[in-house]
């Protein structure tokens, strides 16, 4: 990755960042003397959270920033992902990183700046790495450059829900859009009420691409309303920590639901299990 290119983003990121601050008024100056919207502070001061390598040159937009799945989670659900290959070896062979994980293919129904993408790079042989907006699919791309892993991403510039009906793969992973912050509002998160389709359209969609799916969804959704989302599968929904604080739910669908329980670092327990259904 070229200077120009860093330089380049950088300036779209300060370009976002000022649409923002007509909105909220305020705003906070970093130690580096970058001067941000207050209302990314909160993300701002969880950067390395989100990206170890942010120093590096890391690129975020506003929705990227109050999107993006922190690193660690990310990681721990890629680790997950790729068991599904293991099981699929002969008994006795040991677990490995990436290369050896090897014939996963997956794709990341919406990709953002990256967060999720990288690490399936780091952990899966192909990502299909899909986003409706054009600016943050190339910051995806800087970004996944930056981690050395650009190379075993497949950036697609579309939308999922066209896309879905073309696509095969082993594993589908969806972080859709959940209507911004404000879904830290209701007490509950209705599934039914997210922007553009519901989550039950969403992953209707995903089942075309492949029974295995993987569902990263708000903290303060119902885990019922969630498994139901797929009658008869298996599901397994885990919470997401960072640095202890609930950040969000992951649910896994059929194949991808039989984890190696002893191996997730962020995800401290099960909230719901469901087996498979006999009909
Ligand atoms: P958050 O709104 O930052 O909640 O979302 P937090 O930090 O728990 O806030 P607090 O005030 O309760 O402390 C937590 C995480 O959810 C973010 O870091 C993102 O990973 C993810 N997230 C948040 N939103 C609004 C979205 C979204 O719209 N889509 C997706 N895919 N992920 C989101
Ligand atoms: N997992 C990502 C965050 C995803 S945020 C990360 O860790 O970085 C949700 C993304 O969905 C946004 O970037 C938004 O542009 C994209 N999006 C919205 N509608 C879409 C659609 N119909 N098809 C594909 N991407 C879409």
């Amino acid at each position: 990755m070229g200077k120009r290119k860093r330089k380049q983003f950088q300036h779209g990121h300060m370009a976002t960042v000022s649409s923002v601050e007509a909105d909220s008024g305020g705003t906070f100056v970093t130690p580096q003397g970058q001067e941000m919207p207050a209302g990314l502070e909160k993300y701002w001061r969880q950067r390395y959270n989100f990206f170890w390598r942010f120093d590096e040159g890391i690129a975020i937009d506003e929705e990227g920033w109050y999107s993006v799945t922190p690193e660690a989670i990310a990681e721990d659900t890629a680790e997950r992902v790729a068991q599904l290959h293991n099981q699929r070896k002969p008994p006795g062979r040991k677990q490995q990183r990436a290369t050896d994980f090897g014939r996963i293919c997956i794709v990341e129904a919406f990709c953002g700046v990256g967060g999720n993408a990288i690490k399936f790079a780091e952990w899966c042989e192909h990502v299909i790495a899909i986003d409706i907006d054009p600016g943050r699919l190339e910051m995806a791309r800087h970004n996944a450059e930056i981690y050395g892993v650009a190379d075993r991403i497949e950036f697609v510039l579309g939308d999922f829900y066209q896309l879905a009906p073309m696509l095969k793969a082993d594993v589908v992973f969806m972080s859709p859009p959940w209507g911004g912050p404000e879904y830290l509002g209701a007490d509950v998160f209705n599934l039914d009420t997210m922007p553009f389709h519901s989550a039950q359209e969403w992953l209707d969609r995903a089942r075309m691409v492949s029974k295995n799916i993987v569902y990263f969804m708000p903290k303060n959704c119902d885990p019922v309303q969630l498994a139901d989302l797929y009658p008869g599968a298996p599901c397994e929904i885990e919470l997401n920590y960072t640095n202890g604080f609930l950040k969000a739910v992951t649910a896994y669908y059929n194949d991808v639901a039989l984890s190696d329980e002893g191996r997730c670092k962020s995800a401290d327990r099960r909230v719901y299990r469901r087996p498979a259904s006999r009909k």
